[in-house]
């Protein structure tokens, strides 16, 4: 059975072409510096966006028109796998990533979800055998069941947080049964709505306890995927524990589990914290703490994660210079955590959404290689900090300095010079290179 039989295998067919189904500038199998776009790219599909999600927003119903709509209870999720397998292909998508009630419906009792589970676990690991589709991740949802209203890990309830662990359990046991090569922990709820009736100091001793105990049962299964928190600053608590990625990082290594965990990046998580997505990016990189990405764009003017499909160039340019700088993405990869509007509701606007993600980031990568080629950014950046690389400044990078010698040295000075930090020159280069890597 086909849910998109009007629509054919993506192919790339460069920039001039006039079809609305083919990739402009998406090429998998184009080497760029050694590697293929799709082994820089790992563009992986987010299931809950793409085969769950109704489109529904707080003031208004579910809008999409979706081919297995006519469906209900498991035969509606055996569907979904086989239109999900059907889109990657047609897509020519190497990942994908699920929480556990995307692809099964939740059971009365713990019991029957993990059953329901395994009958659509076993479904996805045979589709999986005939498909060059892999598990780039899987989680499970702590936050949409009233259970979770104050919390999961962080709850003030212990059976809370008992449940809560037996989902991870299973999330675990499934993703070492798909092959998944990240395991990801978003803390839907972990946070506070108001410190007033919030343990706080109880509810981090958890949190971490929880990841030690989650990390601990991955290592007795053998389950040896990169372990992620994603970091948000807001949504749907108005303070998350795991605000940025520098609070998150704190706080991994203040509870020892920065040796267990890198960070899953999303560019909407980012910038919800006030953060460029490109910050967040820099700071895990420079920390060794990049791990993968939700590849998604906010909406300017809004204050929530919107969740649109990337399509801003210089973004993804500068996400993809980071992710270049960081030597690629490992395990990781680019998820799209994004939905189409509510007014996009056909099926094939799933289509178009991806194609315009994956041409965005396909852009990125091209000018964010020749940017490092040609060393455009990092000679002006060496040039601006030379004065570390002889006299005083040597001294105070090699921890010879102290502040006698500092000021010894100050006393000396008359004036001090320095060069342009040369922003316009920069974001001209960039302009440039955008418009004539495609010329
Ligand atoms: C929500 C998060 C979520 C995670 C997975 O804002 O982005 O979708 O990626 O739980
Ligand atoms: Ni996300
Ligand atoms: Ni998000």
């Amino acid at each position: 059975m086909s849910y998109f039989n009007e629509i054919r295998n993506i192919q790339y067919e460069g920039a001039k072409s006039e079809n609305p189904y083919a990739f402009k500038f998406y090429n998998p199998s184009e080497t760029i510096n050694g590697k293929t776009m799709e082994e820089h790219l790992r563009f992986g599909v987010a299931y809950w966006h793409t085969f769950t999600e109704d489109l529904s927003d707080p003031f208004g119903v579910g809008t999409a028109i979706r081919p297995w709509d006519k469906f209900s209870g498991m035969d509606l999720a055996k569907a979904r796998v086989e239109a999900a397998f059907e889109f990657f292909e047609k897509l020519q998508i190497p990942y994908f990533c699920f929480h556990d009630v995307d692809i099964a419906p939740e059971g009365n009792s713990l019991k029957e979800s993990n059953e329901n589970l395994d009958v659509i676990v076993a479904m996805i690991k045979d589709y999986m055998k005939d498909s060059k589709t892999k598990l780039l991740w899987n989680t499970v949802n702590n936050f949409t069941h009233p259970r979770f209203v104050h919390g999961a890990a962080s709850s003030n309830s212990a059976d809370v947080f008992a449940y809560a662990a037996a989902k991870v359990k299973k999330g675990l046991e499934v993703g070492k049964e798909l092959g998944a090569e990240n395991y990801v922990f978003w803390g839907g709820r972990e946070g506070y709505e108001t410190l007033l009736n919030t343990n706080m100091k109880l509810e981090l001793d958890n949190l971490a306890r929880f990841f030690h105990m989650a990390k601990d049962y991955a290592n007795e299964i053998g389950f040896e995927a990169q372990f992620l928190i994603e970091p948000k600053p807001k949504e749907p608590t108005s303070h998350q524990y795991d605000f940025d990625v520098a609070s998150g990082y704190a706080f991994l290594q203040n509870y020892d589990l920065q040796d267990t965990f890198k960070f899953n990046i999303e560019a909407n998580h980012a910038t919800l914290a006030g953060h460029t997505f490109e910050h967040e990016l820099h700071y895990a990189r420079i920390h060794n703490m990049l791990g993968s990405v939700d590849a998604n764009q906010g909406h300017p003017l809004l204050g929530w994660d919107t969740d649109e499909f990337p399509s801003d160039l210089y973004a993804t340019t500068l996400a993809m210079y980071e992710i270049l700088k960081n030597g690629g993405l490992g395990k990781g990869g680019l998820n799209f955590d994004a939905k189409v509007r509510r007014g996009s509701f056909t099926p094939e606007d799933l289509f178009h959404a991806h194609i315009t993600g994956m041409d965005s980031f396909a852009v990125g990568l091209k000018v964010a290689q020749r940017l490092l080629n040609d060393r455009v950014i990092e000679n002006i950046i060496d040039e601006r900090y030379d004065s570390f690389n002889s006299g005083i400044g040597k001294d105070i990078v090699s921890g010879k300095a102290d502040f006698h010698q500092l000021e010894k040295h100050a006393l000396t000075l008359s004036d001090t010079t320095q060069p342009s930090g040369q922003l316009e020159v920069i974001k001209n280069k960039i302009n440039q290179y955008m418009l004539t890597t495609f010329a």
